[in-house]
């Protein structure tokens, strides 16, 4: 892909069109970041692209400086429905996202990471498993590293293993991983999909490209990615749950084992020939650390990918043994006087809170808010009660979660974290668990999940301190 003197337009100013900028400038193209904050709201990364000598358009979009130029670069968190974008691409200006122009100057094998939830977690121990198989690797992508600051670098890596949203396969075009993992699809991210089949068509994007010899890895036990992936025709590997005649994994609880020859008397072919010699191996995981069932499918999807990749069991065994669970993810954080205190940031969808209480047997307080992505809180109704005593909501999202909810649990409204967690803490009893899963994006009242979680860990060590 030719880049040099051509007039290039990033979208969007955050981690990704910063280092998007730096690659193409690096490659002689004219840029020009495009992004709707101003430069005050902006602040230091308008000034680092001032630093790098690019051009800026900001505070606005305009159609005129899309439709000039010779290739658009969307950020994920960029819609490619919007206005300008739209009518360059009637203009018949190439619109693509920041994943494709990456994977465009990556030659290594890409093992890409979609699904509802679990993405990150799956995508580290994956990357763990790999490393200690003595594999170089990049992990990055909607983890928060983005893939094109792989292609721009010195690193030589044997495989990429990408954290890959709906957002980034919205903008795709050429992009081919070796072996794609879809982890679940449930309802998210409404406010920018019109309906839940548009958002699955966009996460079934991961396959589009890839060939009879590559690899997807599925959830078996997730009828949706059955029934969505059943007319592909790929090679598919899958977990949670095998129909008769499917290669894959199992697990038990304490056991992930594995089958990988279709019958005694027969051995495989073709791209999974080599895991033979796993079949029947097992994985360990009583002491799998990360809580909650779906850690387990996490985990055994991460394996098979590894293993597919060419890692060994014996590794695989020992980076799960070692894997303390994705920060923000069901952390715990602190115990105080018997209450145990978990920070679940991360969780910004309704299926993410259902995964995180039925991951409890304590009674819950449960804290829940944000900024409303139109999600159904309603799904809650029937589970919420069995697991969580009170309810605390906050943010743009509380009322509507309490009209969703608040006849079924006793739940009031904080002002703040602070406000949250003291609330939170009048109510508990020695044993019980104070968990944030808030159930939207964070974007109200922080600059993301990171943010937020880290304001949830500070209030309670303040909280800790006033106590003592
Ligand atoms: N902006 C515009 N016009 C718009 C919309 C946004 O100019 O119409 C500007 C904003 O003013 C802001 C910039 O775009 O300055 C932000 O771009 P971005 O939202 O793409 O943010 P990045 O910092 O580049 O982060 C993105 C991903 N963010 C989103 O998908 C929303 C990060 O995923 C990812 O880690 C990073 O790229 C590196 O690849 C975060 C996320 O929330 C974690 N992802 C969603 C999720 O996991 O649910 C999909």
């Amino acid at each position: 892909m030719e880049l040099a003197k051509k007039t290039i337009i990033v979208v969007g100013l955050g981690s990704t069109g910063i280092a998007v900028a730096r690659f193409l400038k690096n490659r002689g193209a004219t840029v020009i970041v495009s992004d709707q904050a101003d430069e005050e709201t902006l602040g230091s990364r308008a000034q680092r692209i001032h630093e790098m000598g690019i051009a800026m358009e900001l505070g606005h979009h305009r159609t005129q400086t899309f439709e000039r130029a010779d290739l658009v670069v969307l950020s994920p968190g960029v819609s490619h429905t919007l206005e300008p974008v739209l009518r360059a691409k009637e203009r018949g200006v190439p619109v693509i996202g920041e994943i494709e122009l990456a994977s465009r100057f990556i030659k290594e094998p890409i093992i890409a990471i979609t699904g509802t939830n679990g993405k990150t977690t799956t995508t580290e121990i994956l990357g763990s498993m790999l490393i200690r198989s003595g594999f170089n690797v990049f992990v990055g992508g909607n983890i928060g590293n983005p893939l094109i600051s792989y292609a721009d670098g010195e690193q030589k890596a044997d495989f990429i293993v990408a954290e890959i949203s709906s957002f980034q396969l919205d903008t795709i075009d050429t992009f081919r991983p070796r072996i794609s993992v879809l982890l679940n699809i449930t309802v998210d991210h409404l406010d920018r999909y019109s309906s839940v089949d548009a958002y699955a068509a966009s996460k079934l994007r991961i396959f589009e490209n890839q060939q009879p010899s590559d690899l997807a890895v599925l959830n078996g036990s997730n009828p949706l990615v059955r029934s969505l992936t059943a007319p592909l025709k790929i090679t598919k590997l899958y977990y949670g749950s095998l129909n008769s005649g499917e290669l894959g994994a199992v697990n038990n609880g304490t056991r992930i084992r594995f089958r990988f020859k279709e019958s005694k008397r027969r051995d495989n072919k073709g791209p999974l020939a080599h895991l033979a010699s796993c079949d029947q191996r097992f994985l360990n995981v009583s002491d799998f650390n990360p809580i909650g069932r779906h850690n387990l499918e996490n985990a055994a999807a991460a394996a098979l990918a590894a293993l597919a990749a060419g890692a060994s069991p014996d590794t695989v065994q020992e980076a799960l043994n070692r894997y303390q669970g994705a920060a923000h993810r069901l952390e715990h954080i602190d115990t105080l006087h018997g209450v145990d205190f978990y920070n679940d940031s991360k969780a910004t969808n309704v299926d993410a809170v259902i995964r995180a209480v039925e991951s409890f047997s304590k009674p819950l307080v449960l804290i829940m808010g944000g900024l409303d992505k139109g999600s159904n809180f309603k799904a809650l109704r029937e589970i919420l009660p069995r697991h969580v005593k009170k309810l605390i909501v906050m943010g743009r999202a509380a009322a509507r979660i309490q009209s969703a909810l608040g006849d079924t649990i006793p739940t009031t409204a904080a002002v703040s974290m602070a406000d949250a967690v003291k609330q939170a803490y009048r109510v508990v009893s020695p044993d019980n668990v104070i968990l944030l899963s808030p159930g939207c994006a964070s974007f109200d009242m922080y600059d993301n999940y990171v943010q937020r979680g880290e304001d949830f860990k500070k209030t309670v060590e303040n909280f800790k301190l006033q106590l003592s």
